[in-house]
């Protein structure tokens, strides 16, 4: 296991103590007279690790820092949690011994087109060592701000085999597993087709028959998504395995709905970025 010691952003609102996630603009917003030289060094920070103000943030494992501009909570390996800010719904920093947070954020669905729900808060996760080991050996040649928005580095981190977890938390009180399986058919199945062409309405039955009726996923409940080695995706529900399907195609289409194109939600997806980019020349 490596070590982890850089901070991970989170583009949170600014709250009063309870969030734990390090936010341009939380800083931004909380800048006071004579402080903006300051927030301008926070911001370049916030995008640079390695940045002296943060060397010294994290020399000692710090998880909050008073700064002149306000105290502002960095979510490192020692914080414990970081919270999505719509829902409250918080998330551990880390899952295992190197599956590391880089993003969070929700999931709403429209009913009817007449109005959005809320249905799940989601966090994603990636192995630290596997995503070091992609970068050492397609990317060491890259410099930092090249790496953040390629696109075959985002291609990669979702077609490698490398270790991840979507975790999900259920807001919506009402969920059918019926409801789940026919959202589940249509926003994966349009990724299975994106990717894979016409042909797989086998491979989505063999995941959504996983799903079985007597099911309850009520308000609260956890869903763990994981990308296992060998590109093997297992469900879990409260911690309880309940199945697992191997297949390339399938983990890339799940993945793609939180890191893909068209994301559910935008802010989780550039907090993924900014996140995995740092991890990546984190040493
Ligand atoms: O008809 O009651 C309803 C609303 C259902 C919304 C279903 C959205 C399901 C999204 C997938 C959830 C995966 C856990
Ligand atoms: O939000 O459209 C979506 C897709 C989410 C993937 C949901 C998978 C849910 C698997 C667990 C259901 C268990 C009953």
């Amino acid at each position: 296991m490596v070590s982890f010691r850089f901070p991970f952003s989170f583009s949170q609102p600014p709250r009063a103590t309870s969030f734990s996630g390090f936010s341009v603009s939380a800083v931004a917003v909380s800048v006071t007279v004579g402080a903006a030289a300051a927030a301008g060094a926070a911001i370049a920070a916030s995008r640079n690790p390695r940045h002296p103000i943060l060397e010294w943030a994290f020399s000692s494992h710090r998880s909050s820092l008073l700064l002149p501009w306000g105290s502002i909570t960095l979510a490192d390996s020692t914080s414990e949690s970081v919270v999505e800010p719509k829902t409250g719904f918080s998330f551990p920093a880390s899952i295992g011994d190197s599956r590391r947070l880089l993003g969070v954020g929700l999931r709403k669905k429209s009913l009817l087109g007449l109005k959005n729900i809320d249905v799940y808060a989601f966090g994603v996760y990636a192995d630290c060592d596997d995503v070091k080991k992609l970068v050492g050996e397609k990317y060491a040649n890259l410099p930092a701000s090249e790496i953040r928005g390629n696109k075959s580095f985002l291609d990669d981190l979702m077609q490698a085999d490398i270790k991840m977890t979507i975790r999900l938390q259920i807001v919506y009180g009402k969920l059918s597993i019926r409801s789940v399986r026919s959202a589940f058919q249509e926003s994966v199945g349009n990724r299975l087709k994106k990717f894979g062409g016409l042909d797989n309405d086998q491979l989505l039955l063999s995941f959504t028959s996983l799903f079985k009726d007597e099911y309850k996923i009520p308000r609260n409940s956890t869903i763990d998504l994981t990308k296992e080695p060998g590109h093997v995706l297992s469900v879990a529900i409260e911690g309880d395995h309940v199945g697992s399907v191997k297949s390339q195609l399938l983990c890339r289409s799940i993945l793609d709905l939180y890191i893909g194109e068209e994301p559910f939600d935008k802010n989780a997806k550039e907090d993924f970025l900014d996140n995995v980019a740092s991890l990546a020349f984190d040493n």
